[in-house]
């Protein structure tokens, strides 16, 4: 894989240098003070004892000044989670919902996938925008579908100012080869067949891998079994967590990622399909009694999911996208980043049963999403 030579840098305020610069004011005017006083004292023919006598005790004075100061409270890495406008409520109404639902199969031996890269503004949270780089535009790219031993055939065009690259986890091909960077303004087609079912990550693979996934460059694609042999669903719907590092809160200007929060693992926002809570205001749905299958891919970049739905279990449970076994009734399923998991449920109680990750703090931040089983009316208490 080629490297890339250099990175776009985020420049932060760094308040410990100003800090630093006046420290180093007051110890010259400091300085000077002494010198002065030494040259008074001289002057009006105190002895020099004198002189050091007073330069020590006005040391000591600045020095026990300085200890008397409150510490250093400033946060280089301010958390901007939950942010929001007035008309947040409106805002996250008025989002057009990432499609969750599993797009339907192509026919034939081959599956053509378009990915252009690009730098594009998205909206992660209401009104919160983020300076992303995509796949086709959004955050995650598209889903893509596919039946074991078709082949998938991806071409990518970089329309960005920057070398991008793609890494399929469901590929077994070289990737020095496969997964190269592209350069601006050029093409690139590669193809591998799809030889195990299950759900996989996609993601930008152009180091520093952590900045362009943190960044939006991820998706799934989903890789069905031969036709009959997974138990009948009668709705489907793909799920990628991710987590965003802000630099800003996003509210006036796009912000752009934070490296330092990023390698902290320390994240604003997590999401389902890129955008905070956006499966409570449009909730997921399915009737009762049917079966409901979630091809669940963390995308992270560094944070594992802990799949539940809350008022029921999950009936099936592919874990690790293995589609060879499944657990049954398992109430929380791991999907580590960079991996997935099919879960199968079916509820027969009308309700609102919320998704999430168990990892508390996930679902403060934005992964949190609402099945609604049977058209019921109103929202979520908690
Ligand atoms: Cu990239």
């Amino acid at each position: 894989m080629a490297y890339q030579a250099s990175h776009p840098v985020v420049l932060r305020d760094d308040p410990r240098a100003s800090h630093d610069a006046l420290l180093g004011l007051v110890a010259v005017l400091l300085g000077l003070a002494v010198g002065v006083l030494v040259f008074v004292a001289v002057w009006m023919g105190d002895s020099a004892h004198t002189a050091q006598q007073q330069a020590t005790a006005a040391a000591n004075r600045a020095a026990a000044a300085a200890a008397a100061r409150p510490a250093d409270t400033t946060v280089e890495t301010p958390s901007f989670a939950g942010a929001a406008p007035a008309n947040a409520d409106a805002l996250a109404a008025a989002h057009k919902a990432y499609p969750a639902e599993l797009p339907a199969l192509t026919p034939g031996p081959v599956v053509s996938v378009d990915l252009a890269m690009s730098h594009d503004v998205v909206q992660i949270a209401p009104g919160i925008k983020y300076d992303a780089w995509t796949f086709n535009g959004t955050a995650p790219g598209p889903i893509v579908h596919a039946r074991l031993g078709q082949t998938v055939r991806v071409t990518l065009t970089n329309h960005a100012p920057m070398p991008h690259s793609v890494d399929f986890h469901a590929a077994r091909i070289a990737p020095n080869v496969a997964f190269r960077d592209v350069d601006p303004g050029k093409s690139f087609t590669f193809s591998f067949k799809a030889t195990a079912p299950g759900v996989f990550m996609y993601h930008c693979g152009t180091k520093p891998i952590l900045m362009h996934i943190a960044n939006g460059m991820y998706g799934a694609i989903v890789v069905d079994p031969p036709a009959g042999t997974l138990p009948p669903a009668n709705e489907q719907y793909v799920l990628v967590a991710s987590e965003w590092y802000l630099g800003s809160n996003g509210l006036k200007q796009p912000a752009a990622l934070d490296m330092t929060k990023a390698h902290e693992m320390q994240p604003d926002w997590v999401t389902w399909n890129g955008y905070a809570s956006q499966y409570v205001k449009h909730p997921l749905t399915a009737m009762p009694g049917d079966t409901v299958r979630f091809w669940v891919v963390d995308a992270g970049p560094s944070l594992n999911t802990d799949f539940h739905i809350v008022g029921t279990l999950l009936n099936r449970a592919w874990l690790n996208a293995d589609m060879s076994q499944y657990e049954r009734d398992v109430q929380t399923a791991l999907v580590p980043a960079g991996g997935g998991g099919v879960f199968d449920v079916k509820i027969d109680q009308p309700g609102l049963y919320p998704v999430v990750s168990h990892s508390f703090a996930a679902v403060d931040e934005g992964q949190v999403g609402l099945l609604n089983v049977g058209n019921v009316k109103g929202t979520m208490s908690h």
